[in-house]
């Protein structure tokens, strides 16, 4: 039993027995020589499954994410996001300080883009004076609009749009799994029309460290040397990867347990009082929810929460973030809804 129920993020899981066993027995070489036969395994394994011609193991999703950036742009170019995308709002300003470019961030609905904004927000054969396009990134779910999901249909459109501009397009696929499951269709299906796709494996798929890029044999060559700038060369990481693939193989099933424990809070949230929610927006994984009782900021609710082991991170003054994962059972789910029922009841300073 964990001591917390942690709600923060589906990056908080522990490795399961399964993948720890795989870890100590993992057979292992040096991976900046490709001799790390797990590591092999675990990108061939991921290119097969994303129908892509090779894939590469990185240590994080920024790293993947970053990396496919430089790839597919050139400095002094700009790259078109959605404004509450995680390469424009959580990567430290990487784009800009590792590839030399601007990203123009468009609203979204509910995170979703639509051909007719990205395509206003390219510069096509603009004056020479303008800063010029290089990429169109799309994140899928999207995290910070709460797991909302882009149907096959969207991604194609703006992709198809993007190419017939001459611009290659990526997706940060964090959770792509998720978006699979909401959307009843295949990874490879997703990951289509995309020159490039990173996805994590230490998110809802469980594993300890680790996210992949999946694309052509080319990019995923000019990858390895960038991953090795960027001090991401990491030797017997077979170790690592050995989880990874437990993750890959295993972790998909389960998924849609934790969309069912989003659900279940989602909807025990929009009955209390002070929570505004539409569980109909709850499409994965993560619950976003705004406080309208006024005597609640997240911040007191966050550390009131604390207090009766209960941990869920604001994302704004008054909205916050809850995450299911596979640490977290129904009952655990229960236990929230309960202990938010009695705090918003009895009130900040303890008086109802
Ligand atoms: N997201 C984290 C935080 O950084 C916000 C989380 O707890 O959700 N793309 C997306 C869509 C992500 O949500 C994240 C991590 C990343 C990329 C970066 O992955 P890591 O943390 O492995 O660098």
């Amino acid at each position: 039993m964990e001591k917390w129920i942690d709600l923060r993020s589906d990056t908080v899981t522990r490795p399961t027995e399964a993948m720890r066993r795989a870890m100590a027995a993992a057979e292992v070489g040096d991976d900046v020589y490709f001799e790390d036969p797990t590591v092999n395994r675990l990108q061939e394994e991921a290119a097969a499954l994303f129908e892509k011609e090779a894939a590469l193991f990185v240590p994080s999703g920024t790293m993947g994410n970053q990396i496919c950036v430089r790839l597919l742009t050139r400095p002094g170019t700009e790259v078109v996001v959605e404004e509450r995308s995680h390469i424009y709002n959580y990567e430290m300003g990487a784009a800009a300080m590792l590839s030399g470019v601007t990203l123009r961030p468009v609203a979204g609905e509910n995170g979703r883009l639509g051909w007719e904004e990205v395509r206003a927000a390219i510069h096509h054969r603009a004056p020479y004076y303008v800063t010029p396009t290089s990429l169109v990134a799309l994140e899928n779910s999207h995290n910070m609009a709460g797991g909302t999901v882009m149907s096959i249909e969207e991604m194609r459109t703006i992709c198809d749009g993007a190419r017939a501009l001459g611009l290659p397009t990526h997706l940060d696929g964090a959770r792509i799994f998720n978006a699979a499951l909401a959307l009843g269709r295949g990874v490879a299906e997703i990951a289509r029309p995309f020159e490039t796709v990173m996805f994590c494996l230490s998110k809802g798929l469980g594993a300890p460290i680790g996210s992949m890029i999946v694309g052509s044999k080319p990019l995923i060559d000019a990858a390895v040397s960038l991953r090795k700038l960027l001090g991401g060369g990491m030797r017997q990481v077979g170790v690592v990867a050995a989880a990874g693939l437990i993750a890959l193989r295993e972790s998909p099933a389960r998924l849609a347990e934790d969309h069912a424990k989003a659900n279940r809070l989602a909807s025990g949230l929009a009955e209390l009082p002070g929570i505004v929610i539409d569980p109909e927006r709850v499409e994965t994984n993560i619950v976003i929810f705004d406080l309208s009782d006024d005597r609640w900021a997240t911040d007191q609710l966050s550390a009131a929460l604390r207090s009766e082991g209960i941990l869920a991170n604001g994302i704004g003054p008054r909205r916050m973030r809850m995450v299911t994962h596979a640490d977290v059972g129904f009952p655990q789910i229960e236990e929230t809804l309960s202990t938010i029922a009695r705090l918003l009841e009895r009130g900040p300073d303890g008086r109802a």
